[in-house]
């Protein structure tokens, strides 16, 4: 039986045992706090648990994607791979969970179903699906902002009568395609990874694309020589630089425009960028490719140019080639071989721009063609479709806080949230990496560890001062709001109609989910909040 055994009250209860819950779980176990995970698989990992598709890894370095608060972990745990893949990021978080001992405040195959604030009592009513209530203090949502696989949405979806499998819920045992007709739905980061290592294996491979992606290779192998000698010059000077930096990885910013040097220069930047490959490869060679449309089309057509010169046949080549939002408005896919796949005699790309599908049938998929309807037949389809991003994962929670107002409610149109960690009318509820956060839009452990930080502190603080409740107030919410839009606004990222703009989700309300002020600026504004006896909250 673990510590926290059957018992059902605790200073706080913890949903999610992915990266954010491991690390909450130490802290407050480190600050003498009775705490529980509450996890609905079985095991620790979060994303990493779920997406095990072939060719599933991190598309930001391993080195970067790591935790920094524990500096024995980092000298025995060395990566085998600039980017590491699932199974080894699982492997990384099974490790740190039995070297800390976290599992024993670990409650696997438990769902929670409902949490309600229970005004009387001050206390947070957490009810499972299994039907046990449990008791806390303090509540916190860590349960990750792409864990809510969406639906196909296309219709005949569950009529097919082969296997189907969702990349965000593969099946533990793996998949052979060996000799089947496999079709795989979507070219988002899923499936970018997923499809040439099908491809290789499968007998015929069909990509349904409905939005051509940028992708930029991985260029994987072992990690960078010059990245490492940073690094081992001072880990802990490495880690501090991550920290005050925009986007979570130490990169040196540019201070240069893309329309400000010759046609020479820019294209020589950018086949840089091509070669160092990886997420910032490309877009941090100019500063503005952000924020001006004329710059962006830079890169853009670099990458296009890339895509022409990569795919043999011209048709699939230009049906490839993303044009209808600027780069990086939608996540930068990192490949290995994605493009190039489409040179196999097995591979067909079909556009549903062109040919929309009608149905989904008992043999395969129906598909709009000019001369009528051609049918397509399959023996497995693969639905790479995405997630219901970010308020998905807390919203799927029923969260009821003061006077029964719903979490679910107050969000309906957008989510409202103090600093992405708090809402108003939800005392003592956090969310580690929520909307308004900069969470998807940096590394994510080192926006978790500060999220973590900070909540743990706070509740630290709270109990050190005589405080039962915390609580952000309707003008530091709305002021929050009023900036993360606003810092939106200035970018070219709400012209795509992306899962950071909850566009991917028929009927969710389209707003721009994370901060993209920076995880330097927005951890310099949490210091505030604090150093400024909490600034925006009310304590009770
Ligand atoms: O999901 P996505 P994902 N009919 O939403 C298409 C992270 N991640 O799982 O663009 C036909 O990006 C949809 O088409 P469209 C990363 O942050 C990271 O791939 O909406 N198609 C799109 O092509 C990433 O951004 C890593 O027109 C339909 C695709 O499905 C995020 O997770 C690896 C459809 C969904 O793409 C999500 O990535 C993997 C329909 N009805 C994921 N519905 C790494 O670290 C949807 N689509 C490398």
């Amino acid at each position: 039986m673990s510590d926290s055994g059957e018992r059902s009250e605790f200073d706080v209860v913890v949903v999610g045992a992915g990266m954010a819950g491991l690390y909450l779980l130490k802290r407050l176990r480190d600050q003498g706090m009775s705490a529980v995970a509450l996890e609905a698989a079985d095991d620790v990992g979060g994303t990493w648990y779920w997406n095990r598709y072939p060719g599933a890894r991190c598309d930001v370095p391993s080195l970067d994607y790591s935790f920094s608060w524990d500096p024995e972990l980092e000298e025995e745990w060395e990566w085998s791979e600039k980017y590491a893949t699932q199974p080894e990021i699982l492997r990384y978080l099974q490790h740190v969970a039995d070297k800390h001992d976290l599992r024993r405040d670990i409650r696997f195959e438990t769902r929670v179903a409902a949490a309600t604030w229970d005004e009387d009592a001050q206390r947070w009513r957490i009810g499972t699906e299994g039907g046990d209530e449990l008791v806390a203090q303090h509540y916190v949502m860590a349960t990750g902002c792409l864990s809510v696989p969406k639906d196909a949405d296309i219709p005949g979806a569950d009529r097919f009568s082969g296997p189907t499998y969702y990349t965000g819920r593969w099946p533990h045992e793996g998949v052979d395609f060996t000799g089947r007709r496999v079709a795989v739905i979507g070219t988002g980061s899923s499936a970018i990874q997923s499809i040439p290592i099908i491809a290789a294996q499968a007998e015929q491979l069909t990509v349904f694309q409905r939005t051509a992606n940028f992708s930029v290779p991985a260029h994987n192998g072992p990690t960078d020589a010059d990245k490492r000698a940073q690094y081992d010059a001072d880990p802990a000077a490495y880690r501090e630089a991550a920290r005050w930096s925009a986007v979570g990885v130490p990169i040196e910013p540019s201070e240069i425009s893309a329309l400000a040097v010759s046609d020479e220069e820019r294209e020589a930047a950018y086949e840089r960028g091509w070669q160092e490959g990886g997420l910032f490869g490309l877009s941090s060679k100019f500063n503005d490719l952000l924020v001006n449309p004329v710059a962006n089309d830079t890169a853009a057509e670099f990458v296009r140019n890339k895509i022409r010169s990569i795919v043999d046949d011209p048709v699939t080549a230009e049906t490839l080639c993303p044009n209808t939002f600027p780069l990086s408005t939608k996540r930068l896919c990192v490949d290995t071989d994605y493009y190039a796949t489409y040179n196999r005699d097995n591979v067909r790309l079909v556009d549903l721009r062109e040919t929309p599908i009608e149905t989904i049938t008992e043999q395969g998929i129906d598909i709009a063609g000019n001369g009528g309807t051609e049918h397509l037949e399959f023996d497995d389809i693969v639905f790479a479709v995405g997630f219901d991003a970010m308020t998905g994962p807390i919203v799927s929670v029923d969260i009821e806080g003061r006077n029964g107002i719903s979490l679910k409610e107050k969000w309906a149109d957008g989510p409202h949230t103090y600093l992405g960690l708090t809402s108003v009318g939800f005392p003592n509820l956090f969310m580690i990496t929520g909307p308004g956060s900069p969470s998807v839009l940096s590394n994510m452990v080192v926006s978790i560890e500060q999220h973590v930080e900070w909540v743990t502190e706070t509740i630290e603080r709270m109990r050190k001062d005589g405080f039962t409740t915390i609580e952000p107030t309707p003008t530091a919410e709305a002021g929050w709001g009023q900036h993360v839009n606003d810092c939106a606004d200035i970018t070219l990222f709400p012209q795509a109609a992306s899962w950071y703009m909850g566009a991917n989700v028929p009927g969710k309300p389209r707003v721009f989910l994370p901060y993209v002020g920076g995880v330097d600026n927005y951890r310099d504004t949490c210091d505030r909040v604090t150093a400024e006896g909490f600034l925006g909250f009310r304590l009770v």
